[in-house]
């Protein structure tokens, strides 16, 4: 049978580590919410889902950042060409996927390995976007068929 005193000293010792551990979940909760609450840095606002891409279709000319979220529940990337096609026209190959070396479009953005659902990337533009049509799109296999695509258009 332990003493009374022996008892108080193991229960104040659970009762310390508990609080240490109750202490370190809270500031691990608000870390995580404060990462969640700034997202990706950008200036466009990109959010896929399964299978369409949402993000404003007129931006102005000059360097652009977006802030893709893949709010879907598969993979997804962005791409943004600068082409004289509509979204639903571009180059594809016999996979039904868009040919993106094709010289009919003109690459300014990537946001290279795909996007993991519920994941998020900093997309900087490859260059300063002139007036004119962009399509963006996501060409992971059969996603651009599937609808992930959209007109964009650059003003001065
Ligand atoms: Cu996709």
């Amino acid at each position: 049978m332990e003493s009374p005193r022996t008892a108080f000293k193991d229960l104040a010792g659970t009762l310390t580590l508990v609080g240490v551990v109750l202490l370190a979940s809270v500031v691990l909760v608000v870390v995580e919410l404060a990462i969640r609450s700034t997202g990706p840095a950008g200036d466009v606002t990109v959010n896929e889902t399964n299978f369409k891409i949402a993000m404003p279709t007129t931006l102005r000319a000059g360097r652009h950042t977006f802030a893709l979220t893949n709010d879907g529940t598969v993979p997804h990337e962005l791409l943004l060409f600068r082409t004289n096609l509509p979204d639903n026209a571009l180059p594809i190959g016999a996979d039904g996927n868009v040919i993106e070396d094709s010289p009919l479009l003109h690459k300014v953005a990537d946001s290279g390995n795909a996007t993991n659902p519920g994941g998020s990337e900093s997309v900087p533009s490859s260059e300063a976007l002139a007036p004119g049509h962009y399509v963006a799109a996501c060409n992971l296999p059969g996603h651009y068929r599937l609808g992930m695509r959209l007109n964009v258009t650059v003003i001065p």
